[in-house]
């Protein structure tokens, strides 16, 4: 991997960390940032060592959203150009979890980052926005869409065109966070999170995050039918027949991730 401007990674008990890393603009997110943040995680689904992906930012906030001073002189032809989304395209293509620890300002396309991961652990004094509205443009990086699956389109439409705070518990009544912490045990609660999933045979973890996702866009019957193959499939793993064995014989599975 190049050396890392943006952000900082580390690897322990299973969890890949990936830590936003420009506190003093409150993690406002420029180009290579993300490609930073994506090459990582790719380079985490690939690593045996890494069951369960943390993202989480430095300093007070998670992030303000994308880097306004970067975007202020951009042209449709500039954004054609850069092709900047490709990278965030790649974030879809991660097959382990992602776990998103998120605090204070959760704004803009921080907002879409925290919501291209899995699940949301959120500190009690987050606030989620897209205050995009107010500066003359609009989500970009699937904001529009992933809000409105998550939360349907009344709810969705009215936060992104009011720019409007959203609280955690809004957040959480609404369904796109998992769990609300205090903010000092945010990273604690994040990893015990990280952790119930990371001791999971991880072929079954894979396959039925790929068989959930497969929900949001297709078919039940297309949807179904995929679900089934996965699990087919999951009957060639030795952790099948180590989980079914060890229930058979009332002992603990040792999971060995084949
Ligand atoms: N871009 C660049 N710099 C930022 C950003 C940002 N989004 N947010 C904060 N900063 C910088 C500030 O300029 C300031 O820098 P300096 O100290 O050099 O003046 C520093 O971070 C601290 O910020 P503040 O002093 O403003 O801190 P406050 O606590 O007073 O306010 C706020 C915090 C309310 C979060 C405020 O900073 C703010 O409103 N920020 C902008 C939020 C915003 O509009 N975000 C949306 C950006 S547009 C977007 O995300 C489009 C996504 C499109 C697709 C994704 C592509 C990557």
């Amino acid at each position: 991997m190049n050396a890392l401007q943006f952000i900082e990674t580390s690897i322990e008990d299973g969890i890949g960390f990936i830590f936003l890393n420009r506190p003093k603009q409150l993690n406002a997110l420029n180009r290579k940032m993300i490609s930073e943040i994506v090459s990582t995680m790719e380079a985490f689904d690939i690593d045996s060592q890494v069951k369960v992906i943390l993202l989480t930012g430095n300093g007070k906030a998670f992030s303000a959203g994308a880097d306004i001073d970067e975007m202020v002189n951009d042209s449709p032809i500039t954004l054609e150009l850069t092709n900047q989304f490709a990278d965030w395209d790649r974030i879809n293509l991660i097959r382990k979890p992602i776990i998103g620890a998120v605090k204070s300002f959760v704004f803009g396309g921080g907002f879409e980052l925290a919501l291209a991961c899995d699940f949301l652990v959120a500190a009690s004094d987050t606030q989620f926005s897209f205050p995009e509205v107010t500066l003359g443009v609009m989500p970009g990086a699937g904001g529009t869409q992933r809000l409105t699956k998550l939360v349907g389109k009344t709810k969705a439409l009215e936060w992104i065109l009011t720019a409007e705070r959203i609280h955690v518990k809004s957040a959480l009544h609404y369904g796109f966070i998992n769990k609300i912490v205090a903010p000092e045990l945010l990273m604690e609660e994040a990893v015990d999170f990280a952790q119930k999933i990371a001791k999971q045979p991880p072929l079954a973890v894979r396959l039925i995050k790929e068989s959930v996702n497969k929900a949001v866009d297709h078919s039940l019957y297309e949807g179904m039918q995929f679900e089934r193959k996965n699990f087919y499939l999951l009957f060639a793993s030795g952790d099948q027949k180590e989980g079914m064995s060890a229930f058979v014989e009332k002992r603990k599975p040792k999971f060995t991730g084949g």
